[in-house]
């Protein structure tokens, strides 16, 4: 060892290095550490969770030969190498995510502390990581002691259709003394409903809209909150908001359609339940639960509905309500509901934050009275109002994702979301506000009622969002290009809101299984969604229906038949297949694997001679344009495509009969597919973009055609003047199937089209966002039709799903195996572009890629995180044209050759930054 680094000290002092000065500075660091893919996670039920870090460390070639995790039941004992709980012990292993822990038995509302370092290749020690914990939620019935508590507000039969029902919001309080000293205190709440927990006058936590959507029949999640610091000797109060949310209010398109029932999904009225838990410093322990002893009143929120929007009359605050010192005597005790069928779980997903905060960039006023603010964006969230005047004025918000011609906001496309805020002064100085209960999508925000003349400070928008979409940056030599790519951030930021929903705007925002399974891949390249996925799969897996279909969106409250078409419920496979892929998540594939059997089964049993006909809804290649790819082509290649992604998961759970089970199917499913849909000269029956962009990317293609079936594909865009005729499922294949046959240069054209249809032509229309259709809008005609139609959106993220071409072939960052340990750096070179550069943060770490021309001569730098290897596909004439630094390749130590063959060069690079520069490329 030694010996090593007084090596290391004598060629790094020749090249004027000073890393020997400190010979700690070369073993790894250890970064992140994450349990449960959440950093501190509160509140837990996975009797055995799963671990995960980063490392990073100076120079290449770096890798993690061993680790070893220590898990105490205190910081004191953590620091002090006493690991009461767990050692691993030094684990030879090069592994850094989905490490299960394996000591003892994990208790019911327990905290522990946990830290990992890891040796390096020369078996060099890190530091431990900083230290890190988690807690364990409730784990058994028998902990939890509350009640459903609710009030009664009593109900106004409206009529459901022509009217809205919109019953006030529901305020509970306890107040109670500690008198010992607290060591520790947690709450553990939710509701049927939403609510949000107050201790003494503040918000606890930074989450809305808990406890989340699940199909509360089946499931329920509750929330862990550690308080320790919000409680204080004395008296305390808690509180709790609640509201109908999606338990009991309106939810997508029921109201529209005229469904039997518009709200009231899972229950009428909303309760809360929960309990907090103070451990005092002389052991005891006390309960402080929901019940019979809290109060309950209405309050200043007179309406909240997630679709429909709030109503707030601040004359009607009961002041200090949620603080000691308050008079509680006329509110009523608090009616108890019955405890629902379903499981009480921990929350596994990530919940929805406010992720940005917008100031408006211009006000206008279209006609006497009514301001719009401009926010700049089209995102998902909420409007803060601050306003000064008299008493009982009424402040009216409505939001809008884009102006008339007038300068109006257009509502048309909102259908029957009424998405309006109001508030009631109650006239003592200068009064801000926002909703608690609702959200909207918009980018312009209309008030009117405003007493005097608003300013820009009137209005400050609220970004909110279940992710930050900080795991990417693109850049490229076309300036349309990252506006796209900026607008797909924010699309996916305004629509991962507690599911996938399809829009944040209109009355729809359901978690749309198409969507999903098209843009998952795009998702995880923008941001770390695997908590986030993870939590809609069981969604997914509860919405399930009996016959096996996956429904057309998850969770499904409706009670119809049929809900479920091809591309849409493949999900169900699609999904975990990509997590898998991703982040090497095996666990959740075992969760989903018996319902993924049961949806092979449900193909098979509807199939003829292995072809899956159309069928269900048949939505077929959605919002195409000027093609149609018939619904049996659809349903028959997706199935080729489920089995052939159960093949891979069976044999990643170690199924191995599964595996070939599957292989076999999707075998004799290409054969059929290939006699009944494919030609002799290449061509599909069909003759449609989607039609080869998805046999040739699901691998349906016999091998001696496949290369005429790209090539008919190209020629079609060709002679379609670099356009595409695709929907929802085409679009993003022909980008794939075109750089997979080689066609890079024609997806770079249809990447920069600007013409109709075309995602260049959207951003030339001034877009901040995904358009649902390639139409949806033009400048000059804010009116036309298409834009009035009641289906027409501004915040749907599937055409975004080119960002999976982005970053698989314009930047050429991928995987080889699951979880990016086997990186591929394969950028799709072209002179249609000057230069691309990208990075995507993987669960090993960053990787990025950068490339341009230089004349004749293409410039490549590339950073792999430690502990990951990559193969590296460099466009050459010959090998000798390549160098890296100053240095022929064949020079550099860290490079291993594997191939060779006068158009490309493949090398195998491990961890470290790289600049290659390559001469004379055509
Ligand atoms: C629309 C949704 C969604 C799509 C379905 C078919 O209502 O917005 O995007 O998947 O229809």
């Amino acid at each position: 060892m030694k010996n090593r680094l007084a090596l290391l000290c004598i060629t790094l002092l020749i090249v004027g290095s000073s890393y020997c000065q400190n010979e700690d500075s070369k073993s790894l660091t250890v970064l992140e550490p994450r349990v449960e893919y959440h950093e501190n996670p509160e509140g837990l039920d996975v009797r055995q969770p799963r671990f995960s870090w980063i490392l990073k460390g100076e120079g290449r070639n770096r890798v993690q030969s061993a680790y070893q995790i220590t898990v105490a039941s205190s910081k004191e004992k953590l620091s002090q190498d006493q690991a009461d709980i767990w050692d691993s012990g030094k684990v030879v292993s090069n592994q850094t995510n989905q490490i299960v822990y394996q000591g003892i038995p994990l208790v019911s509302a327990t905290k522990y502390y946990w830290k990992v370092r890891v040796w390096d290749e020369s078996d060099m020690v890190s530091t431990w990581s900083n230290p890190a914990y988690w807690s364990m939620g409730l784990l058994k019935f028998a902990n939890w002691q509350g009640l459903f508590i609710g009030h009664d507000v009593g109900y106004n039969k409206a009529d459901k259709y022509d009217s809205l029902y919109l019953p006030p919001a529901r305020y509970l309080r306890k107040s109670f003394s500690l008198n010992k000293k607290i060591k520790k205190a947690t709450a553990y709440t939710t509701a049927l409903g939403l609510y949000e927990l107050r201790l003494n006058g503040n918000k606890v936590g930074e989450a809305n809209f808990l406890p989340g959507w699940t199909d509360y029949n089946k499931r329920l999640y509750y929330q862990t909150f550690d308080i320790t610091n919000n409680l204080r000797e004395g008296e305390n109060v808690i509180g709790a908001v609640i509201a109908d949310g999606w338990y009991a209010g309106y939810i997508g398109y029921a109201l529209l359609v005229r469904l039997d029932r518009v709200r009231e999904f899972y229950g009428v009225n909303p309760s809360f339940m929960g309990q907090i838990q103070i451990e005092y410093e002389d052991g005891s322990i006390e309960t402080i639960a929901s019940d019979q002893t809290w109060k309950s009143n209405e309050g200043a929120i007179r309406e909240a509905d997630i679709i429909m929007g709030e109503t707030y009359d601040a004359r009607l605050e009961n002041a200090g309500w949620d603080t000691p010192n308050y008079d509680d005597s006329q509110w009523k005790k608090p009616k108890v509901y019955t405890y629902p069928n379903g499981k009480l779980e921990a929350y596994p997903g990530t919940q929805v934050k406010n992720t940005e905060i917008l100031k408006p960039i211009a006000m206008t006023e279209p006609s006497p009275g009514t301001y719009v603010f401009n926010l700049g964006k089209n995102i998902a969230g909420i409007a803060e109002l601050k306003v000064q005047g008299p008493k009982g004025t009424k402040v009216q918000l409505r939001f809008g994702e884009i102006l008339k011609n007038d300068g109006q906001i257009q509502t048309e496309n909102l259908r029957k979301a009424r998405a309006t805020d109001t508030y009631i002064l109650k006239g003592d100085g200068v009064e801000t506000w926002k909703p608690k209960f609702t959200y909207h999508g918009f980018q312009y925000v209309e008030v009117t009622g405003f007493p005097g003349k608003p300013t820009l400070e009137t209005i400050t928008g609220h970004v909110l969002s279940s992710i930050e979409t900080d795991a990417s940056t693109f850049g490229s030599s076309n300036a349309m290009n990252n506006t796209l790519f900026k607008n797909i951030k924010t699309t996916q930021s305004a629509n991962f809101f507690e599911i996938p929903t399809d829009c944040p705007q209109r009355d729809e925002r359901l978690g749309w299984t198409g969507d999903a399974e098209i843009y998952m891949r795009s998702a995880t390249y923008n941001s770390d969604v695997a908590a986030f996925m993870t939590k809609f799969l069981v969604d997914l897996d509860d919405a399930q229906r009996w016959y096996g279909a996956y429904p057309n969106f998850a969770p499904f409250p409706y009670s119809r038949p049929n809900q479920y078409a091809p591309a849409w419920m493949d999900a169900g496979v699609i999904i975990p297949y990509n997590l898998y892929k991703v982040y090497n998540d095996t666990r959740i594939v075992e969760y989903m694997y018996k319902g993924m059997e049961k949806f092979m089964q449900f193909q098979e049993d509807a199939s003829t001679d292995y072809l899956r006909p159309g069928g269900g809804n048949n939505w077929g290649d959605w919002l195409a344009v000027n093609e149609e790819t018939s619904h049996d082509y659809v349903g028959a290649s997706f199935y080729g495509y489920d089995a052939k992604l159960m093949a891979k998961m069976a044999e990643a759970l170690g199924k191995t009969e599964d595996a070939t089970k599957y292989a076999n199917l999707f075998e004799n499913i290409k054969n059929a597919f290939v006699q009944k849909y494919i030609l002799d000269n290449g061509r599909t029956i069909e003759d449609t973009q989607t039609s080869y962009a998805l046999a040739l990317y699901f691998d349906l293609y016999p091998n001696d055609l496949a290369e005429k079936g790209a090539a008919r594909l190209a020629e079609k865009i060709e002679k379609n003047g670099f356009k595409f005729s695709t929907g929802f499922l085409g679009t993003k294949h022909v980008m794939l199937a075109l750089s997979k046959y080689g066609y890079d240069d024609i997806s770079y054209k249809i990447f920069q089209q600007t013409e109709y249809p075309s995602w260049g032509y959207s951003v030339e229309n001034g877009s901040t966002s995904i358009w649902e259709r390639w139409n949806s809008y033009t400048k000059d005609d804010a009116e036309n039709s298409d834009l009035n139609a009641k289906m027409n959106s501004f915040s749907h993220y599937a055409f975004g799903s080119v960002a999976e071409w982005m970053f698989q072939h314009a930047v050429g960052i991928d995987t080889e195996d699951a979880g990016y340990r086997n990186i591929i750096i394969k950028p799709a070179i072209s002179k249609e572009m000057d230069y691309i550069n990208g990075s995507y943060k993987s669960i090993n770490g960053n990787i990025s890629s950068a490339w341009n021309w230089k004349g004749r001569e293409v410039q490549m730098k590339i950073e792999i995180p430690v502990n990951t290897k990559a193969k590296v596909y460099i466009p050459t004439v010959e090998i000798s044209s390549i160098k890296e630094g100053n240095k022929a390749i064949s020079k550099v130590p860290s490079i291993t050759i594997l191939e060779s063959n006068g158009e490309e060069t493949i090398l195998e690079i491990g961890s470290g930054t790289y600049s290659f520069r390559v001469k004379g490329v055509k």
